[in-house]
């Protein structure tokens, strides 16, 4: 063991330790002669372990200190799993329909032991690739959100409360770290880690290095992700970091939290839709076998932001004259300046989710699994860049591939350019719809 009481988990040590650990072992029914232990993480960064027995299941996370998808040639702190648990926890207090419990945190361990969450749910963006529809994943997330972000944010919070929460993510600094390079700067520049469809992007890759506009705007995203503290944000809410069954939506993975712009995690989730809505065509059988299906990502993203709209200014609403120390009451109690307050903050968070949505678009930064092995052989160009996720990468024919994430990427630039002239999500639908 490690001077610092850090273990890789093995198998073995992974028995042991349950045995000596009563919260897990309660949960496993303190059944555990006949164990089954399978690690399962697909993600890029941390191990995962679901462990079965005769009386229940359990997952186990450990953060290593590096990145897994790379190996030890890529570190970084193991401290994410403190920030991992904190975010599952405060989600899960606010929000405990759609955050998996945490039964345990062990901070020596980077350990984090939480709810199995149980087939059928699989990855959401597994869903969208087979082109299954999820009837509440608009209504689910935009509670979850809805609800995470107003709790966490001075339109309920004292500025003395919220400094302090503020105070204690700053700590989550690598991961920022990690996001500031995939998101707002290896895509505009030469960068190692950069990769795309070759040759068929390779003048598209150019043009966003030299488009100076789409630079100018990105900047000044970048300087919002790193300066304002809106609100306790997941920090990775792709398609990948959320579990499904039509039923039912689970959050997972929040190692990214910290206190930031709304708008980048319903960017993250909103921009996520779009890219696989322009993957269908890539995964159609015969033409048109996925038109009804793209209708359908078209109508979760337009609930998804109306619903959102909806929740978060009822919430707003409901404690306008709590302690939330952005408006005070004794300034902003007439209904017509609240109003305008109001049309002000939504239109503003709106401008902001879809410039951070068309950014993460560009740069598409969560490697599929399929690519794990390319990384192992060394490739490690082949893992972050421009348009990469799993939507994409799971359609074998490079040219058909190009085409998508071409059009991918153009309405995304695009976009970022032009998401100032938006106003109602319905244009940005139909925006969707003329570039197809
Ligand atoms: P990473 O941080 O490496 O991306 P994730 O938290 O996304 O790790 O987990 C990787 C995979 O492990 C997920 O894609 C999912 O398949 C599985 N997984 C993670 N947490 C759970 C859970 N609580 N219940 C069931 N499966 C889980
Ligand atoms: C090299 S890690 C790339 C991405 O994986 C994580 O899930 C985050 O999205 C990060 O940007
Ligand atoms: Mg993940
Ligand atoms: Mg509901
Ligand atoms: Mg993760």
């Amino acid at each position: 063991m490690a001077s610092d009481g850090f273990q890789p988990l093995t198998e073995q040590l992974l028995l042991e330790y349950l045995k000596v650990t009563p919260p897990l072992a309660a949960k496993l029914g303190n059944d555990l002669d006949k164990l089954e232990i399978k690690e399962v993480g697909d993600g890029n960064l941390n191990f995962v372990y679901i462990v079965s027995g005769p009386s229940g299941s359990i997952v186990i996370k450990q953060a290593l200190p590096y990145i897994r998808c790379i190996g030890e040639s890529w570190p970084m702190t193991k401290e994410r799993a403190y920030f991992e648990a904190s975010v599952l926890q405060e989600h899960g207090g606010l929000c405990p329909n759609h955050v998996p419990e945490v039964y345990h945190f062990d901070r020596k361990m980077c350990l984090i032991g939480m709810r199995y969450i149980e087939p059928p749910h699989i990855i959401l963006r597994k869903g969208l690739i087979a082109g299954m529809e999820y009837p509440l994943l608009a209504d689910h997330l935009s509670e979850y959100m809805s609800r995470t972000l107003f709790y966490t944010s001075l339109l309920y919070r004292t500025t003395t409360d919220h400094k302090s929460a503020v105070a204690k993510f700053c700590g989550n600094v690598e991961l920022c770290r990690l996001t500031e390079q995939v998101v707002f700067s290896d895509p505009y520049k030469v960068s190692e880690y950069n990769r795309w469809t070759t040759p068929y992007l390779d003048a598209d890759a150019e043009a966003v290095r030299e488009d100076n506009i789409l630079k100018l705007e990105v900047a000044e995203l970048k300087s919002k992700f790193c300066e304002r503290s809106q609100a306790l944000l997941h920090g990775d809410l792709h398609t990948g970091s959320i579990m499904v069954t039509p039923g039912s939506t689970q959050v997972i993975d929040p190692e990214f939290g910290f206190y930031g712009p709304m708008g980048f995690d319903i960017g993250a989730f909103i921009g996520n839709l779009i890219l696989a809505y322009f993957s269908q065509d890539g995964h159609s059988e015969k033409e048109g076998d996925r038109r009804s299906y793209k209708k359908w990502i078209l109508k979760t993203i337009l609930d998804t932001w109306n619903l959102f709209h909806t929740k978060f200014t009822a919430l707003w609403d409901k404690h306008k004259d709590g302690s939330g120390e952005a408006y005070l009451p004794a300034i902003y109690n007439n209904p017509e300046l609240q109003l305008l307050v109001k049309q002000k903050y939504m239109d503003d968070l709106f401008h902001d989710t879809l410039g951070f949505g068309a950014a993460k678009m560009i740069s598409s930064s969560n490697p599929a699994s399929s690519d794990v092995s390319a990384v192992v052989d060394g490739e490690i160009q082949r893992i972050v860049g421009v348009a990469h996720v799993e939507d994409f990468e799971s359609i074998k024919e490079a040219d058909k591939r190009a085409e998508c994430e071409r059009k991918a990427l153009n309405f995304a630039k695009n976009l970022l350019k032009e998401r100032r002239n938006f106003h109602k999500i319905n244009e940005v639908v139909s925006a969707i719809e003329d570039f197809d």
